[in-house]
């Protein structure tokens, strides 16, 4: 297949769209660079002793596999150096990481869950990386970044992304001009585009969540599930299908590519509980589905107009569908 290398992609996008400051394309090259490396331990599984836990907890409390930090420690060291960046967080560390001073700085600031889905690394299903980009606000230029600057609407994202680590090795990307994937060519270790713009499918009957969950769901969400379940008999007129790899990005790429809806919604008993992360996991994921002209809201309005009040902050998620998420977000705003 004759396709465009993401090099060549990004310097056209910066050429010809305009849109792309040349410190931002250098950025996405770099953590592009550094998924193709972690693809590369992924896929060595046992035989690079790089399965399983190491006992420690990260700073939300879940037990982190080998992955989870060695994912962390190549995207941290890929990136420090480059001079893009002012700064970088991650799901896996408590507070932010300043770019040391000894290296150049840069404006933007980096947020990134290195491996998503880690509970499926060692059964050898899909996992990823996600990744989004804020500018540092100007008014830290001269002084040190902090937590709040980092604490942006989603809107304000300048790129995100996620590299999936499956069949085959993808790049998923958007620079605010559409949603563009790339696949891993391993023998000559290029990113070659193989779709985009991606549009993601509309009124594909097929809905994601994990439904051992149930007891935790509002009325709303227990109602739309209901609803698709009886199907052709049901208020829908139409039967539906259900899938659920546990791993966010594998599921929302399959959402992108054939359509349909995932749901990981808040804890309606406990409304502050919610187990996706915003700013790691939410957030870019929204970006990619708006680009790709689906929709994504917390269950009551859009994703990405939440104002963050923490880094790890967790938040429900509907996206996907366009129509379907409508439905599920209106019967939420009738019961809340
Ligand atoms: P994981 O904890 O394995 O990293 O990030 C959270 C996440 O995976 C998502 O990727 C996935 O959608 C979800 O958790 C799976 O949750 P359940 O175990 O509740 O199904």
């Amino acid at each position: 297949m004759q396709s465009i290398t993401l090099t060549r992609f990004l310097i056209e996008q910066q050429r010809e769209a305009n849109a792309l400051p040349s410190e931002l394309r250098l950025l996405i090259e770099t953590v592009a660079r550094a998924c193709k490396t972690i693809s590369y331990s992924v896929a060595k599984g046992a035989l690079g002793e790089v399965l399983g836990s190491l006992g420690s907890e990260n700073v939300q409390g879940e037990v982190q596999k080998k992955l989870d930090v060695i994912a962390n420690e190549l995207l941290l060291d890929a990136n420090e150096w480059g001079g893009h960046l002012a700064a970088m967080a991650s799901e896996e560390m408590e507070t932010i990481h300043r770019i040391p001073n000894r290296y150049p700085k840069g404006e933007y600031l980096l947020l990134f869950d290195p491996i998503d889905g880690s509970s499926n690394i060692d059964v050898d299903l899909s996992v990823g990386t996600i990744f989004s980009v804020l500018k540092a606000p100007e008014e830290c230029s001269g002084r040190e970044v902090t937590e709040q600057d980092f604490l942006q609407s989603g809107r304000n994202q300048v790129a995100a992304g996620y590299a999936i680590y499956g069949p085959q090795t993808l790049l998923v990307l958007t620079i605010g001009t559409g949603v563009y994937e790339f696949t891993l060519d391993r023998e000559i270790g290029s990113w070659r585009m193989t779709d985009g713009p991606m549009q993601m499918p509309q009124g594909t009957c097929e809905f994601a969540i994990n439904m051992a969950r149930r007891k935790q769901w509002s009325t709303g969400v227990a109602r739309y599930i209901d609803e698709r379940i009886e199907g052709a008999e049901g208020p829908c007129g139409k039967d539906y299908n259900m899938r659920w790899t546990a791993s966010m990005v594998a599921d929302v790429h399959r959402i992108l590519k054939r359509g349909g809806i995932f749901m990981y919604p808040a804890d309606a008993r406990h409304p502050d509980k919610a187990r996706l992360r915003l700013m790691y996991e939410a957030n870019p994921m929204s970006f990619l589905i708006e680009q790709a002209g689906g929709a994504a809201t917390n269950g009551f309005g859009p994703i990405m107009d939440v104002q963050p009040n923490g880094l790890h902050q967790r938040v429900g998620v509907v996206l996907g569908d366009r129509a379907e998420v409508e439905i599920v977000t209106e019967y939420g705003r009738e019961t809340a």
